[in-house]
């Protein structure tokens, strides 16, 4: 089949998840066309199957905004035509399926009729595409998608809650290559910590919805009875402030700021523990991704986590902000040695229900039915 991905580029879990999908699809022999405006972080383009097409959109003073998703419908078209393109996967509602949409308007003008599949991924239904601004845009593209999926059962229902969606939602779950993440060397443990300290990560794009200083007060009440450090991966707004927040509470010494990285795997291989405190969470990748390595997780309880994180058994979950009881169930976790064993083999477990080879018949199911919907 020849596939468009239409995904954000940067470390967002979407484009993390948009990437993965498009190369085993290219693995499994479909020609995929990733359409976007920088080629996405963890892209490789070294297999035959893999095109990467680049939307620009020429600064034009007249315009306060520069209007990317016209750049982006003309590119689709063009795109469908030159490649003979059969579908677009576009992931992340705004602005992707409002631009799909009228790709497929444009195209069904010129007498080629292409299916769109549109990927439900979290902020574009719980915080951005609920948004008065843009709510009416984001309902009229989700039930104009020919089909549509979300990462999570729980993000389907509340895709059902805030807008008037008239169709039916598949739930297809993010997804890991499970065997991808075995790290050949040994974990690198003494460059990061003394024998006797514990490591502790926290991975993501530092957004205000992360709740980056419930991360640093955790790390804090845990610090206090268990010897260890914290390892803060990525970038973003938030990362000033708990660089601050860090100095004031005198663990500078104890805290390492990495900012983006594209060794996950090498950092997660000397972690003990996972932080994910997130105000919402649609699904939480950067939890699945430490699982897989064996790191058990402490997250709160809200949106789709507890579909990935099991309480009690692949780690613990905590209500929004009570710092005090997720840092009490992580030094219950770590200043145990059989219960850390059990829960990183536990974690290991459930990251495996999420593998890729799980995962990817279930998309290629959803392209087939929407191609078949399309022929109808
Ligand atoms: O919020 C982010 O971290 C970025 C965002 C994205 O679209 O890139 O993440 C959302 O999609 C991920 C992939 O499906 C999910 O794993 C994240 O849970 C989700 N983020 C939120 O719901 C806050």
């Amino acid at each position: 089949m020849k596939i468009a991905i239409v995904c954000y580029p940067t470390f967002g879990g979407s484009g993390v998840v948009a990437t993965e999908l498009g190369l085993e699809l290219a693995r499994r022999g479909h020609e995929i066309h990733f359409i976007t405006y920088r080629q996405p972080v963890r892209l490789a383009l070294l297999n035959p199957n893999i095109h990467y097409h680049e939307v620009h959109v020429p600064e034009y003073p007249l315009f306060h905004y520069q209007p990317y998703e016209l750049a982006l419908s003309s590119k689709l078209v063009d795109m469908v035509k030159l490649y003979g393109i059969e579908l677009l996967h576009v992931h992340y509602a705004i602005p992707h399926a409002y631009a799909g949409y009228m790709a497929k308007k444009m195209l069904k003008e010129q007498g080629i009729r292409i299916p769109m599949v549109t990927t439900l991924h979290g902020t574009d239904i719980t915080l951005v595409g609920n948004h008065p601004f843009y709510k009416p845009a984001v309902s009229f593209s989700i039930n104009h998608s020919d089909v549509v999926t979300a990462v999570s059962q729980d993000l389907k229902d509340d895709t059902y809650r805030l807008f008037d969606i008239k169709r039916d939602i598949y739930v297809i779950p993010n997804f890991i290559e499970v065997k991808k993440t075995k790290i050949e060397a040994p974990c690198q443990r003494s460059a990061i910590a003394g024998e006797s300290q514990k490591i502790i990560t926290h991975i993501s794009n530092f957004r205000e919805v992360k709740r980056i200083p419930d991360v640093v007060k955790i790390f804090n009440e845990i610090q206090k009875r268990v010897p260890s450090k914290l390892m803060m991966v990525g970038d973003g707004p938030e990362r000033e402030p708990a660089e601050q927040l860090v100095e004031e509470l005198g663990l500078t010494d104890k805290v390492v700021f990495f900012g983006n990285s594209n060794e996950i795997n090498e950092i997660l291989c000397f972690s003990d523990l996972f932080l994910l405190p997130s105000q919402t969470e649609s699904f939480g990748l950067a939890a699945l991704e430490a699982m897989a390595v064996g790191v058990p997780v402490i997250s709160t309880n809200t949106g789709g986590l507890p579909e990935v994180n099991r309480d009690g058994f692949s780690g613990y979950l905590g209500n929004v902000g009570d710092v005090a009881y997720m840092a009490e169930k992580a030094v219950s976790i770590l200043s145990d040695e059989y219960k850390l064993a059990a829960f990183k083999q536990n974690a290991l477990d459930v990251a495996k229900e999420f593998d890729i080879q799980k995962i990817m018949p279930m998309y290629e199911n959803i392209y087939r039915r929407a191609l078949k919907q399309q022929l109808v």
